[in-house]
């Protein structure tokens, strides 16, 4: 990051350059990623923000020329910059497990982004699957754990081929690891003034989810004024569809947390619209910002995919950079364009392109000089 001031009448206004890695990755990730970065270079033009881009063309194609999903040297690579910018991973030929376990989790662990932060808010103009339902009753947090938990490397195949075959698969909890994120959204739930809900399956799973919530009522004896609540993810599936008001703030292990924000994005309209940002609290290493959806095979070249989930996760990564002004405009002009509900891609019903949806956020943003 490189700041100074710039004289301009009537007074002095900061301006600033963030230095940002980009990975569009597969798929419809090369789409929604310029157009997203063509809306952060608008509403940063208007708070004195600036962003320089270095573009990394990792992910499936590059997998299929070399053999790797990024360079050997991929994260050191990344590691100076202030945060990086991802649009979505996956693509046909490739296997799904080589390709997350090839790129996007080796970042999210070794630079700590141990939260993947999702918001789940439905905004004005889009319509709810769900009956009663309007805009403002659904406004609360996914926190997913996002370093460890189901999502883990231990475990192997056995006797392949034969009819004994065996696949294990451990589910690794530390108890660093449930308490750093258990403690982030505590802290989330408190700035909020809202309660804190926890994702558990401690009936059927008999030592890791005990332990999980062992360290949630632990920590829940520590902040005293957060309200909370256990639910099985069964359960609680279930009350994201029938009653989705009741939550602010929900905290769940990796794989639970990543189910649940599917359902998420589907009881607030589409998952074209989910973002979330992959969070090193610390700020340590670099966060990264990548919208939910994933790289799309079947609408990928045509133009046509929804940006809105790209263009909130660069809002929220202009919040983490402490641009909050920024952040709030882009939201804003979102909430514009979908409230008039003229420019539309297809996944809400409409037939505008990815630029045209970014063309008209760029239009809702409030005229600014700085
Ligand atoms: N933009 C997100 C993306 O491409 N995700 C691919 C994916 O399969 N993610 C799995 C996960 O986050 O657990």
């Amino acid at each position: 990051m490189t700041a100074g001031t710039t004289g301009l009448t009537g007074g002095t206004t900061a301006h600033v350059t963030h230095r940002l890695a980009v990975l569009p990755g597969d798929g419809i990730g090369r789409e929604v990623v310029p157009a997203a970065q063509r809306v952060l270079e608008a509403v940063g033009a208007g708070h004195g923000v600036a962003f320089d881009w270095t573009g990394f063309d990792w992910g499936c194609e590059y997998y299929t020329r070399t053999g790797r999903m990024m360079p050997v040297d991929g994260l050191d690579q990344l590691r100076p910059f202030d945060a990086i910018f991802l649009g979505a991973v996956g693509y046909p030929g490739v296997p799904d497990h080589v390709s997350l376990w090839g790129l996007l989790i080796p970042i999210r662990r070794t630079f700590q982004q141990y939260v993947n932060l999702r918001p789940i808010r439905l905004l004005p103009g889009i319509e709810s699957p769900l009956r009663g339902v309007e805009p403002g009753d659904v406004d609360f947090l996914v926190v997913r754990e996002n370093n460890e938990g189901e999502y883990s490397e231990v475990g192997g195949r056995h006797y392949r081929g034969t009819p004994q075959e065996t696949a294990v698969q451990e589910a690794v909890f530390t108890r660093f690891g449930v308490e750093r994120v258990m403690r982030y959204s505590f802290e989330l739930a408190r700035s909020r003034g809202g309660r804190l809900d926890s994702a558990t399956k401690s009936n059927g799973i008999v030592h890791t989810m005990p332990f999980w919530d062992e360290v949630f009522r632990e920590l829940g004896s520590q902040h005293p004024d957060v309200p909370t609540r256990e639910y099985h993810i069964d359960a609680l599936a279930a009350m994201f569809v029938l009653d989705p008001r009741r939550f602010d703030v929900v905290v769940a292990s990796n794989l639970f947390g990543d189910v649940l924000t599917d359902l998420g994005a589907a009881i607030v309209g589409s998952i074209g619209i989910a973002p979330s940002a992959n969070l090193n609290p610390s700020g340590e290493y670099p966060s990264m910002f990548e919208p939910v959806h994933g790289s799309a095979p079947d609408i990928a070249g045509r133009g046509i995919a929804n940006p809105l989930g790209q263009i909130w996760s660069g809002a929220m990564m202009l919040d983490h950079l402490g641009h909050t002004a920024a952040a709030a405009d882009v939201l804003a002009a979102m909430e514009q364009v979908l409230g008039d509900g003229s420019v539309r891609t297809a996944d809400l019903g409409g037939t505008a392109t990815t630029e045209a949806v970014a063309d008209a956020v760029i239009d809702a943003l409030p005229d600014r000089h700085p």
